[in-house]
């Protein structure tokens, strides 16, 4: 008889069958291959100007950006940054470069100047897309770099710069050179920090991102159903994995219209919402406390939603119900998601065509063809339902790695191909995912990711602080915001306004949330511990 296995291996998979997907498609083929369903219907809308751009549209001047791309001499495999609020022109940009094999970075135009500095020397641009309104931010930085860097600006440039329309006006959709694609080609470069250290390359395929669009919005039961006439809220920035998967890259496959917002305002957004009859809302759970709690919003000026996905950090079942009671017309769930994994590893089974019930607090469902483990940290082993223990995730929708920096790779995908996600959760009864802490090193501040490492860097390199160590502090409306611990130099007395002055120049959500405790007599360090 053979004998039982010492360390069974309990592996969860989703309640969905699985199913074929495309993966051979570059993402833009993927993503236009039934636009002859859906051509004539809007598929971006300009929520500032009103301007609306149908399917066809969109295609022609994408592949027109591709040619013009290719004219400027950007070529395969080259980065272009897109530095970008919410804007059409993120959205034809990124597809343009897609078509010709090339490589779109994306960094928060809200980036301080040494912030984007970081960003570039890291993803080598040939090309910087942005706006007037932050161009002196990036055009010192340009000049110093000489001519390897080119600047477009989407709106009324600066004297001497250029303007969006050279990539679109004066080129022919027939200029687009003929490119090989191979599905393991990079075709995005957002930054994360991962479950440690600093923030780094992503390096996300044609075959990855096809993976995870047709995870959640493809089959005869899609978990994420979001159809051709539907109108996706697109305010939370693209920039984001989670905005540009789940909202810019989902809608476009399924034919959906997107309402592209720049900034959430509530009344804003309200007024948005019943203007254009907006249907699916993606969110962030700061943006659902503000809903819940907003005199502005009684519910039946945002009757036209049906679905409300939230994501991107944890939201509390008191928050949920409290938003189901203001909308309870709408199915509000859970997606859970990561950089490194391309986009979502987990969301709502409400959201599908075919609805699951789920429980508030719940995270979601694992993806189709996807394999997840619940792993216990200390022991290694993998955890039946219930248990809580790191969550780790196994699917072709997981990063090709980190730019340069195979240490870093290594040490969040191991040699059986699992991303360690650095969250604790548990997978229950009914497959429903629960996040319950963090192992890793990262702060949500209002669902962006704040890498604790970044901020102790900055702090260390003040000649008073002699050490720094950053924490996550619980903050009803941000989620989380950093608190660093500081030891002063000896002798100095600085002052928390002094940091705090001294960090806001060079890192962006210093006004917003940074707070410090001076403990000169213990070892910053050790609070992380
Ligand atoms: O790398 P990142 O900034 O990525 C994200 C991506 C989120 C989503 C959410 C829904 C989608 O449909 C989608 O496409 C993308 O946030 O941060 C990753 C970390 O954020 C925490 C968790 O610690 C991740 O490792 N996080 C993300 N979603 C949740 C969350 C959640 N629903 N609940 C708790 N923590």
């Amino acid at each position: 008889m053979a004998a039982a296995d010492p360390s069974p291996e309990f592996i969860f998979r989703s309640k969905l069958p699985d199913i074929t997907i495309p993966d051979h498609l570059p993402l833009h083929t993927y993503c236009f291959e039934n636009l002859s369903q859906f051509k004539h219907r809007p598929c971006l809308i300009n929520g500032a100007t009103g301007d609306t751009y149908t399917y066809e549209e969109v295609h022609v001047t994408a592949r027109r950006v591709a040619a013009g791309l290719h004219k400027l001499g950007i070529g395969k495999g080259d980065v272009i940054m897109l530095l970008l609020q919410n804007s059409p022109q993120f959205v034809l940009a990124f597809l343009g470069a897609s078509y010709i094999g090339a490589v779109a970075t994306m960094a928060n135009p809200f980036f301080t100047p040494p912030e984007i500095a970081k960003h570039v020397a890291s993803s080598g641009p040939k090309l910087i897309i942005t706006q007037a309104a932050i161009a002196e931010k990036v055009k010192s930085l340009v000049d110093k770099n000489g001519a390897s860097i080119k600047l477009i600006f989407i709106d009324p440039p600066p004297d001497g710069e250029v303007h969006f329309s050279v990539l679109t006006d004066y080129v022919k959709e027939e200029e687009m050179p003929d490119v090989k694609i191979s599905p393991n080609d990079v075709v995005a470069l957002p930054y994360s920090s991962g479950t440690t250290g600093l923030p780094k390359g992503v390096m996300l395929t044609h075959r990855g991102l096809v993976t995870s669009v047709a995870q959640q919005v493809d089959g005869e039961n899609p978990h994420l159903y979001i159809r051709s006439d539907d109108v996706v809220l697109c305010v939370l920035p693209l920039f984001h994995i989670y905005s540009l998967n789940s909202i810019m890259m989902c809608s476009l496959r399924v034919g959906a219209a997107i309402l592209i917002v720049q900034k959430f305002d509530i009344n804003y957004v309200v007024e948005l919402v019943g203007k254009y009859k907006v249907t699916i809302a993606p969110l962030v759970p700061p943006i659902v406390l503000a809903i819940a709690k907003s005199p502005a919003v009684g519910g039946w000026e945002m009757s036209s939603i049906r679905l409300v996905l939230s994501g991107a950090a944890p939201l509390g079942k008191e928050l949920e119900d409290a938003f189901r009671a203001k909308l309870p017309d709408a199915i509000l769930g859970q997606g859970y998601g990561m950089t490194e994994a391309g986009s979502a590893l987990t969301l709502s089974l409400a959201f599908a065509k075919e609805r699951f019930p789920i429980k508030s607090g719940a995270c979601g469902t694992l993806m189709r063809n996807s394999d997840m483990k619940i792993v216990n940290p200390q022991t290694g082993a993998s955890l039946p339902r219930n248990q809580a223990g790191e969550i780790w995730i196994r699917s072709p929708h997981v990063m090709k790695g980190y730019l340069n920096n195979e240490e870093a790779t290594k040490a969040i995908i191991d040699e059986h191909g699992w991303l360690h996600t650095g969250d604790i959760g548990f997978v229950d009864e009914d497959d429903e995912v629960f996040i319950v802490d963090r192992l890793k090193e990262l702060i949500k501040y209002k669902g962006f990711q704040v890498a604790p490492a970044e901020l102790e860097a900055l702090l260390i390199s003040h000649t008073h602080i002699a050490d720094a160590a950053v924490i996550p502090m619980k903050n009803e409306v941000a989620g989380e915001v950093p608190v660093a611990f500081i030891v002063r130099s000896g002798g100095s007395n600085i002052t928390e306004d002094e940091i705090k002055q001294y960090i806001s120049k060079q890192w962006k959500w210093c006004i917003l949330c940074l707070q410090h405790l001076v403990a000169e007599l213990i070892t910053a360090r050790h609070i992380r511990i």
